[in-house]
């Protein structure tokens, strides 16, 4: 039995050798990139099961990616390969001071994008007893397919009894317009325990200004925890038991800030199941967020156990 489970797509990624403008750029080095399958990874490196729901294309990029997954001991019961349809890729910047790399993505069309309710894990499959079900907001902007399997997951672990964990993970240019983003993600997040906005993102779905305002907006709608992360000062934790900042840790190199909001999921996500308190749960997040921010690579700084000291 998975003690996690998540759908996503799984992309290639090919990272700048050298700074400067992706048209420019003569040399990539070849990572991993999705938001769910970073927070997988990082769950797995933590010793947690996690089952990764999604679909590659039959190409030499789905199959990288699927010997990267299997490596990581991911459970890939329910990743499909898909032979019609091809593995999504994007490229990404090298920058080394933590500004917003540019990234490029070539994922219309891909494999994970036809994914659909018939993907949901079926009656009597273990999957339906994991703990906890992560979803993230970028999936349901892929089609809506995509977002009718978020949807029914959601629906369908809540029923079951379970936990869900939501990270908004804004990603403005893959939605038809800002106000079916706003729309959608609202209703996705009216479904989780756990909602994990950054400042901005929690600023422009809940049209309020400061962490604790928007906390209560989630507290207001179902959630019964709600961490909004604060970069490098930290997070803003609401609970029935703890309401306050739970400062960052600070970090002298910071390389790359793609993926730190994974790695705080991670933290949050595997403290709780650990049995932590959610400030505590908050706190291995900032820890683990910025290791993530001092590589370039979206998950290579997801760190084990022994590197966690734990
Ligand atoms: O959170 C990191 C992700 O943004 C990155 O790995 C790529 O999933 C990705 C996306 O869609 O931007």
């Amino acid at each position: 039995i998975p003690d996690v489970i998540t759908v996503g797509e799984a992309m290639a990624l090919l990272i700048a050798r050298e700074p400067g403008p992706l048209e420019a750029v003569r040399e990539f080095e070849r990572a991993t990139a999705g938001a769910e399958l970073n927070v997988a990874v990082g769950l797995s490196r933590l010793g947690l099961r996690v089952g990764y729901i999604s679909s590659l294309g039959a190409d030499s990029l789905g199959r990288h990616l699927r010997n990267f997954m299997q490596a990581e001991g991911l459970d890939l019961r329910c990743l499909r390969t898909d032979e019609r349809y091809p593995t999504g890729f994007m490229l990404k910047q090298m920058v080394s001071d933590g500004s917003d790399p540019q990234v490029e993505y070539f994922r219309r069309g891909s494999a994970a994008s036809h994914l659909s309710p018939d993907d949901l894990p079926p009656e009597g499959s273990d999957y339906r007893q994991a703990r906890l079900v992560h979803l993230t907001g970028i999936s349901p902007a892929l089609s809506s397919g995509c977002r009718e399997l978020v949807f029914a997951l959601a629906r369908q672990a809540r029923a079951d009894g379970r936990m869900v964990s939501f990270d908004p993970n804004l990603r403005p240019s893959l939605w038809p317009s800002q106000a079916a983003m706003i729309e959608t993600l609202t209703a996705l997040a009216a479904h989780a325990d756990l909602v994990m906005p950054g400042l901005s993102e929690g600023r422009l779905l809940t049209g309020r200004e400061r962490p604790a305002d928007i906390a209560d907006h989630y507290l207001a709608h179902g959630a019964r925890m709600v961490v909004v992360k604060l970069g490098p000062e930290g997070a803003w934790v609401a609970s029935d038991r703890y309401t306050g900042v739970v400062p960052g840790v600070p970090v002298q190199n910071v390389v790359d800030t793609v993926g730190a909001g994974d790695g705080f999921a991670v933290g949050v996500i595997s403290g709780l199941l650990d049995g932590l308190p959610i400030e505590a749960a908050a706190a291995r997040g900032n820890a683990i967020g910025a290791r993530v921010v001092q590589f370039r690579g979206d998950c290579e700084g997801l760190p084990t156990r022994q590197q966690l000291g734990l």
